[in-house]
C-alpha cells in the first residue's frame, strides 16, 4: 500500500472567496448542506499542500489551545466545537485526525478546516489519523462520498494528496505529546518525529503506522500485537511512562479510540469528538482546553442529535456569520478542570463496529 504521494491536484487558476466559504459552511443546514465546487476544493488542496510542506512533520505548539479528537465527517460536531469554544481568532486549535469516513460530510469538514487553516495558519493545526489514507477511504466511505458528490475521483485524489503531507505529531508547552494513535516500538526519541519525510502514505507497519494506529491499555505490559485492530501494537502504562520521562514529557493525548467523550488513564488521555456517533451510538463528545501552565480543562458535550444542533444554529444565527454571535449555550454535561496527575475513567457502554483490518484486505 505504501506509495510515494504524487501531486494529484488538478491545476486551477480559480481563486475562491475563502471568507464566504467559511460563512456558508457555518450557515449550512443539516438537511441541506452546501455544495462546494470542485475548483474550490482543488484550490484549497493546492494551498494546504504548500502550507503543510513548509512546516515540520512535528508541530511545536503552546497553550491556551483546544485539542479536538475524531470528527469522522460529522460536520455539525465540528461546528459545535467552534461555536462553543470560540472562533480561531479567539483561541487556537489542534485536531488529532480522523476527519473523514463513516460520517456523511467529510468533504465539508475538510473544506472548513482547510479554509480556516489558509485564513488563520497560526491558529489552526491538524495532524494525521489512520483514516487520512486512501486505503481506509475505500473501505469506510470517504471515497464513495466524493464519488457521489462529484461524479468522479478527482476531488478524492486531491484530498488524498493533502493527507500524504500532513504532520504526524505535536507537542504542547514542550510537555504534552499529541498523536492520533500512540507510541511505537520504533520510536525512542521525539527527534525522530521531526525527520519524517513527506509526502508519504501510511505503511502497514513501522513507526508511521503505529503513530496513527496503536492503542493504549492500562493492563498491557510492554508492546503487544494489537489483536483488536489487526494491525500495529497496543502499549502499556510502564512503556508510556518510561517514554515520557526519557523525552522530558508528562502526558500523551490521543484520539482514535471510541470513548464517551474523554477517557483519562494517566498519563494517557483519549478524546473522541463525534457525538451520537454514526447516528446510532448515544455517546457524548469531548474536547480539552490546555492553558499555558498545562492545566487541562475537560469540556464534554452531550449526545444531542445533529438535527438538534442545527435547530440551535438556526435559532441563534442572524443572517451572515458574525463572530460575536458564535457563542451558543448548547447543553454541556460537564465542564471540569483536572490536574494532570489525577486518574479517572469514562468508558462508553457501547462499542462501535470493529475497525479491524483483515489481512486478506491488505
Ligand atoms: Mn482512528
Amino acid at each position: 500500500m505504501a506509495q510515494r504521494g504524487k501531486l494529484m491536484v488538478p491545476i486551477t487558476s480559480f481563486i475562491p472567496d475563502i471568507e464566504q466559504l467559511i460563512v456558508d459552511l457555518f450557515n449550512s443546514r443539516y438537511d441541506k448542506p452546501i455544495i462546494i465546487p470542485a475548483t474550490t476544493i482543488y484550490y484549497l488542496c493546492q494551498q494546504i499542500r504548500t502550507v503543510l510542506l513548509s512546516s515540520s512533520s512535528h508541530l511545536l505548539l503552546e497553550g491556551p489551545i483546544i485539542v479536538v479528537g475524531d470528527i469522522h465527517g460529522q460536520l455539525y460536531d465540528l461546528l459545535r466545537v467552534f461555536l462553543q469554544e470560540g472562533y480561531p481568532t479567539e483561541i487556537n486549535y489542534l485536531f488529532l485526525g480522523d476527519y473523514v469516513d463513516r460520517g456523511k460530510y467529510g468533504v465539508e469538514v475538510l473544506c472548513l478546516l482547510y479554509a480556516l487553516k489558509i485564513k488563520y495558519p497560526d491558529n489552526i493545526h491538524f495532524i494525521r489519523g489512520n483514516h487520512e489514507c486512501a486505503y481506509m477511504n475505500r473501505l469506510f466511505g470517504f471515497q464513495n462520498e466524493c464519488l457521489i458528490k462529484y461524479g468522479d475521483l478527482l476531488v478524492w485524489n486531491a484530498f488524498v494528496s493533502t493527507f500524504n503531507v500532513y504532520p504526524f505529531s505535536a507537542v504542547i508547552n514542550k510537555k504534552i505529546l499529541c498523536v492520533h494513535g500512540g507510541l511505537s516500538p520504533y520510536l525512542q526519541r521525539i527527534d525522530q518525529l521531526k525527520r519524517i519525510s513527506r509526502p508519504t502514505d501510511i505503511p502497514w507497519d513501522g513507526m508511521l503506522c503505529d503513530l496513527v494506529w496503536s492503542d493504549f491499555s492500562n493492563t498491557t505490559s510492554g508492546f503487544v500485537e494489537n489483536v483488536k485492530r489487526g494491525i500495529s501494537v497496543t502499549f502499556g502504562k510502564k512503556i508510556l511512562e518510561t517514554f515520557l520521562e526519557e523525552n522530558n514529557l508528562t502526558t500523551l493525548i490521543r484520539g482514535h479510540s471510541f470513548v464517551n467523550g474523554i477517557s483519562i488513564k494517566m498519563p494517557c488521555i483519549s478524546i473522541f469528538s463525534a457525538s451520537f456517533y454514526q447516528g446510532k451510538f448515544m455517546n457524548s463528545c469531548g474536547v480539552l482546553k490546555i492553558d499555558e501552565k498545562n492545566t487541562i480543562d475537560i469540556h464534554l458535550f452531550n449526545d444531542i442529535t445533529h438535527k438538534e444542533i442545527t435547530k440551535k444554529l438556526k435559532k441563534d444565527k442572524k443572517g451572515k456569520l458574525k463572530r460575536k454571535s458564535l457563542r451558543l449555550n448548547l447543553p454541556i454535561n460537564t465542564t471540569e478542570t483536572v490536574v494532570i496527575e489525577q486518574t479517572s475513567e469514562v468508558q462508553s457502554s457501547t462499542t462501535p463496529q470493529s475497525e479491524k483490518l483483515s489481512t486478506k484486505n491488505k
